[in-house]
Formats: structure tokens, C-alpha cells, sequence
């Protein structure tokens, strides 16, 4: 019963497309905000939350340079790596009815993406790059009311973005820098430690919202010949490297010279200013979820014993393109 009603309303959805092709309503949304510096990140759709007649469209303009997705997979799909996809990736204009997967590839400022939903139903939008970027998507009957215009969201996107990057910066001030202080926490400041980015999850009725700060919190540090520096990830879901001197083709594992202390932290030496050392990604566990195994401890810490004197720079090899870099100044 269900599938021939779905035909009918299908060869109905057709038939009155041929007569008014320009029926559904069209909308809009952005995916992502940034400070002017880019070290402040919004992963966010904003709003994420709306409700729309089926048969409208909705397009979503990509308004940062930390990459994102538009993807709405099905229920029940696991869940694949960004770089895969759906798998595969859906060109703009796609339609989205909950029984095929569609998403963009990874997308940065000025993309854009639009999707139409012929069905009612509630849809979940997801980002395949950060987990805690979610949004929901009420598609309705057109017999029934929409409770918000356009307006209204382009209002709430402008909030959200607001209220998101200004909880980066304790002041709400748009300041170049960043401080430890930010979201209120101290971190521990024993003499050789490295803030890696730090991150807040915020949640509403449309799913969940992050923001992250793309920076070394202390970008340059002087230390003797001999000492160690500790780098840690202060964000609940962004990974991130530190990575000196040649830059891997896949950032995500550790470089040969790294080894694991008996605490769990990574630890590699540089014996130049030629060495190469690589973190592989440096990210805390992920969230436990009901019904999913427990998730291991990922690898939260890096520390690099430095022999010799010199000036050593390295960056972020995930975020390098937003200002992440810093530098380790050995004195003798
Ligand atoms: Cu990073």
C-alpha cells in the first residue's frame, strides 16, 4: 500500500511539476563562519534547524575555509570517511527523499549546494568532517503551516555564528589572538606545554553545534638543548598534528620516529633543524554511544626532546591553510 501510494504521489509530484515547474519554495542557509583571522572556527549549519514545504529546495552557501560537507545519509548507514562520501558525491540540485545518500565533497568558502525534498519526513543533515555538526530538516505536507520565514533564519544563522565565535574569545571581542583562558578553563602552564587548539560543543533542538580555535595557544616557546616540549588537544573533537619539517602524504598516523611513552603520549627527538617529526593525528576519545563499541583512547599528547640548538618551525598539518603554525626556539 505504502509503495503504490508513494507511485501515485510520484506520478501526481510529476504531473503537477510539468504544469508549475517553479512550485517548490527555495531557501537558504550557510555552513560555517570564521573569524576575519580564521584561527576561530564555527563548525555549524546555520540555522541548523528548518522547516520546509515538500517539494521546496533549500541551498546552502559554504562560508569558511575549514572544509565541510552538506550529507544526508540514510538511516542506519555507517557512517563513512569524508574523503569517500556517500560513497561518491552528488552535484548541486540533488533531491534528498531519506532512501539515497547525498553529499558534497569536502567544500570551502564561496561553494555552493542545493538540494530539493520531495518528501515530508524529519532528515538528518550531518557534516562527514566534524561529528558535532549536525542539523535536522522538517520537510511538511503543503497542506500544513511553516512556523518561520526566511528572515527568521538568516536572523538565527547570524546569532548562532555570533554566539558561537564570540564563546572563542572569553571577552566577545574580535581580537587577532587567542588566549588559554578562553571558555574560562586554565590549562595547566608547567614550562614546556603546548595548547593544541582548544573546542566547546554547544547542543540545540536541531542537533549540535561546535567551535573550534585553530591555533598553538602558545605559538612560540624558547627552551635549552636537551628539554622536551609537550603539545596536548584542549578540543573535545578536532583532531590536529604538529608536524616538523617534511609534511606526510596521509597525516594520520605517526611518523617512524615516533615512539609511545609509558603514559600513552607519543614522543619523538629531533636532532637538527633538518629532522622530520610527525604526530599523526592528536585527538581525545570519541564520545561513548549506545549500541557502538567502546572507542579507544586516542592519542591526546606529543611530546619532541630537542638535542640541539636552532629555531624549528612547524605547523598543523590539518590547519596550517587557517594560520596554525608555531615554532620551538632551542637555545644552547
Ligand atoms: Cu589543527
Amino acid at each position: 500500500m505504502k509503495r503504490s501510494g508513494t507511485a501515485s504521489i510520484l506520478t501526481l509530484g510529476f504531473a503537477l511539476l510539468a504544469l508549475t515547474p517553479a512550485l517548490g519554495a527555495q531557501w537558504h542557509a550557510t555552513v560555517g563562519a570564521q573569524s576575519r583571522d580564521k584561527g576561530r572556527q564555527a563548525l555549524a549549519f546555520l540555522p541548523n534547524e528548518i522547516w520546509i514545504h515538500a517539494g521546496d529546495s533549500i541551498s546552502w552557501t559554504f562560508n569558511a575555509d575549514d572544509i565541510h560537507t552538506v550529507t544526508f545519509l540514510t538511516d542506519g548507514q555507517v557512517r563513512p570517511p569524508f574523503p569517500v562520501g556517500c560513497p561518491g558525491f552528488s552535484a548541486s540540485g540533488a533531491t534528498f527523499d531519506g532512501t539515497t545518500c547525498v553529499s558534497t565533497p569536502p567544500t570551502v568558502t564561496g561553494g555552493t549546494f542545493s538540494v530539493l525534498f520531495p518528501t515530508p519526513g524529519n532528515y538528518k543533515l550531518v557534516c562527514l568532517v566534524h561529528e558535532d555538526m549536525t542539523g535536522t530538516i522538517h520537510v511538511l505536507d503543503s497542506s500544513m503551516a511553516l512556523p518561520h520565514g526566511q528572515s527568521f533564519y538568516d536572523r538565527e544563522a547570524a546569532e548562532q555564528a555570533r554566539d558561537l565565535l564570540a564563546a572563542a574569545n572569553h571577552d566577545g571581542q574580535d581580537t587577532e589572538e587567542t588566549h588559554d583562558t578562553a571558555f574560562g578553563h586554565h590549562h595547566d602552564s608547567s614550562a614546556n606545554a603546548v595548547a593544541v587548539g582548544i573546542g566547546k560543543v554547544v547542543a540545540n533542538a536541531g542537533g549540535h553545534q561546535t567551535v573550534s580555535i585553530m591555533r598553538f595557544v602558545e605559538p612560540e616557546l624558547v627552551i635549552h638543548a636537551g628539554g622536551a616540549v609537550e603539545w596536548t588537544n584542549h578540543d573535545p573533537i578536532t583532531p590536529h598534528t604538529i608536524t616538523f619539517g617534511t609534511e606526510p602524504a596521509n597525516p594520520i598516523p605517526p611518523s617512524g620516529n615516533v615512539t609511545v611513552d609509558a603514559d600513552g603520549a607519543l614522543h619523538a627527538t629531533i636532532t637538527s633543524t633538518s629532522d622530520s617529526a610527525h604526530s599523526g593525528f592528536i585527538i581525545s576519545a570519541p564520545q561513548e554511544r549506545i549500541g557502538l563499541p567502546q572507542a579507544p583512547l586516542g592519542p591526546t599528547r606529543f611530546r619532541i626532546t630537542f638535542t640541539a640548538p636552532g629555531v624549528y618551525p612547524y605547523i598543523c598539518a590539518l590547519h596550517d591553510n587557517l594560520g596554525m603554525k608555531g615554532r620551538i626556539v632551542v637555545l644552547p
